[in-house]
């Protein structure tokens, strides 16, 4: 590592500036996890949980105002305000480093800084991107060796190359002495003031999304807020889908789902090859292949157990770090909509004690989980991780879906006429709020291709970027929009969801190869109701009708949103998607 010269020099300018007492290059061993792991549970920043039941399970703890991404302190840093675009955070790259630099001043002092370089994507694959992660926390070394590859390999493999120098401090853990800053122009990202998740772990959404976003642009490829899955039919066909959905819509419980027992039965298999990034690229054979560029699943704890995630459940049982969620007296674990009852007993996320039903001072419940509490859980341990999941060509993909969460509106599914269109579909997805995100609740936010938060450049741009990938591709996916949340009059949702979710993916394939039955409608086209497998599935009379509902009045209405939303954009928005929203504004009009 210290053969490469600009790495040498980038870690030592960053040691001056954050005066670390130490600095530790990792080589990703076991043992140095093990070293680690003893430190860090020395000093308590980690609690060893049960070895017995729960082996190579680790807990943490983060501060209680640090508990999720804050997209609010995250800035794209262009030398252009316009090249970040209206719907991005924007800060001028100087300040911006003035501003983290007088936070990172001496903030490693008495501590260690850390080396970790990493790759995104099989080492050796014509997809992958090398990073280097400078970082004052163990806990951050040791989810970056679940979620990326890292350690000696990577040096090897990196030589003099290029890297994306990714630089975190914990410093005071303040809130208001907190930035994410990505510098897409220098192929850097500067974290500071978090210590959790998608703040700190730099390989994941600042580098897997937001620079590789923009590298993609530059190079041809896409980098994507989206799930790979496989599905095996009957026939023994394996064909590989790509989902986009906005965060806190199941993309983990899509990803990893077990089929229900007649489309098992059947012959139907589920395989996974990633649960959050895809980074996708056109070949010579003109379709779009892709890879899952992590190793590993940081997921939502709260609402997982054997019902909604059994895959989910038996990868988490070993080698896995917990953060936020209930420490049961056995030293074992427990969330909200988690395994079995909840404890007699436990220590909350914050450590405090817990019982079921304890209340704050004005009579609100306790959970003893936080909402967005998580486990890092490496993707090899999955039952159903798919064969070529590390495939450093990738997997061809036949459809993208792309969904969110609409309690009226949108069908269950509907298939788009052509890539145009259904580029269209992605620019105006939109996903109403849940309680564990900011904004008005049932509040419909746009979040195009659900990269929102995540897209490195101007989205409108942005979507020029997937029309010009259309034109590379002689066999382009088909790409559907679906929608697993519609409600009845009482708030109730009229489809099970979960793993009978295949049945529409069922029937996305079989459009994919021509086989399925649709009615052409001023959307796309909608399944006609025999095209769907729905054997074994007893849904009340009349609710298939309604999930397959369309309403042109209500159609017309979000047209006037989409409107407001795309005229952010003003006249970089292409061509072809305002002749899209056109397009479908006539066929609304003569239905
Ligand atoms: O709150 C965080 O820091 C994690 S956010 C996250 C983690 C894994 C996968 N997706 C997301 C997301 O917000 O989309
Ligand atoms: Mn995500």
């Amino acid at each position: 590592m210290k053969n490469h010269t600009a790495l040498t020099k980038w870690v030592e300018e960053c040691t001056e500036l954050c005066e670390p007492n130490n600095i530790v290059y990792c080589n990703g061993s076991g043992e140095e996890r093990k070293r680690l792991e003893r430190e860090a549970i020395a000093t308590g920043e980690l609690i060893q949980l049960n070895q017995k039941k729960l082996p190579g399970c680790v807990y943490h703890r983060t501060a209680a105002n640090d508990v999720a991404r804050t997209e609010h302190l995250t800035f794209i840093c262009t030398s252009r305000r316009e090249d970040a675009g209206p719907t991005n955070n924007w800060m001028n790259p100087e300040e911006a480093y003035q501003k983290a630099r007088d936070i990172f001043k001496g903030s490693m002092k008495g501590r260690t800084m850390y080396v970790v370089p990493f790759s995104m994507g099989p080492i050796g694959s014509p997809f992958s991107k090398f990073g280097v992660e400078l970082t004052d926390s163990i806990y951050v070394v040791l989810n970056m060796r679940i979620m990326t590859r890292i350690g000696r390999p990577v040096i090897e493999a990196l030589g003099n190359g290029e890297f994306t120098k990714c630089l975190h401090g914990q410093a005071e853990r303040d809130i208001n002495r907190r930035l994410i800053l990505q510098f897409p122009e220098d192929n850097t990202i500067w974290s500071v003031g978090s210590g959790y998740g998608g703040n700190v772990l730099l390989g994941k959404k600042c580098l897997s999304l937001r620079i590789a976003s923009y590298l993609g642009r530059n190079e041809g490829w896409l980098a994507e807020h989206m799930l790979i899955m496989g599905i095996q039919d009957p026939q023994g066909n394996m064909t590989y889908l790509a989902g986009a959905f906005p965060s806190a819509c199941g993309k983990t419980n899509l990803a990893m789902m077990a089929p229900p027992p007649v489309l098992k039965t059947k012959g139907f298999k589920v395989v996974t090859i990633g649960d959050d990034i895809a980074w996708m690229r056109t070949k010579e054979d003109g379709r779009l292949w892709a890879i899952n560029p992590e190793t590993g699943f940081f997921g939502v704890a709260p609402g997982t157990n054997s019902k909604t995630n059994p895959n989910a459940m038996a990868t988490i049982q070993s080698n896995t770090i917990y953060t936020n969620v209930l420490l049961k007296p056995d030293m074992t674990v427990w969330w909200e909509g988690g395994e079995g009852l909840p404890p007699a007993e436990g220590l909350d996320w914050e450590g405090n004690f817990w019982k079921p039903g304890i209340t704050d001072e004005d009579g609100v419940l306790i959970p003893g989980a936080n909402p967005n509490s998580r486990y890092t859980t490496p993707a090899a341990q999955c039952p159903c991780i798919a064969e070529k999941w590390e495939d450093p060509e990738g997997v061809p993909i036949s459809a993208i879906i792309v969904g969110g969460r609409r309690a009226s509106l949108m069908p269950l599914v509907y298939e788009s006429y052509n890539w145009q269109h259904g580029v269209f579909l992605g620019a105006t997805l939109a996903s109403e709020r849940t309680a564990a995100q900011y904004g008005r609740l049932g509040e419909a936010r746009r979040d195009p291709m659900a990269m929102l938060p995540f897209c490195g450049y101007n989205m409108a741009d942005y979507f020029n970027q997937w029309l010009d990938i259309g034109k590379k591709l002689t066999h382009p996916p088909r790409i559907f929009h679906v929608n697993w949340f519609r409600t009845d009059e009482d708030g109730k949702f009229l489809w099970p969801g979960f793993g009978e979710n295949l049945r529409v993916l069922d029937w996305i394939i079989r459009r994919c190869q021509g086989a399925a039955g649709a009615r052409q409608t001023p959307i796309g086209y909608i399944p006609t109701i025999d095209s769907l497998d729905m054997e074994g599935l007893d849904l009340p009379d009349g609710v298939m009708d309604r999930l397959l509902s369309i309403s042109a009045r209500d159609w017309r209405e979000d047209l006037k949103e989409t409107k407001d939303f795309f005229d952010r954009f003003g006249d970089r928005l292409p061509q072809e998607i305002w002749d899209e929203y056109r397009a479908l504004d006539r066929r609304l009009d003569k239905d």
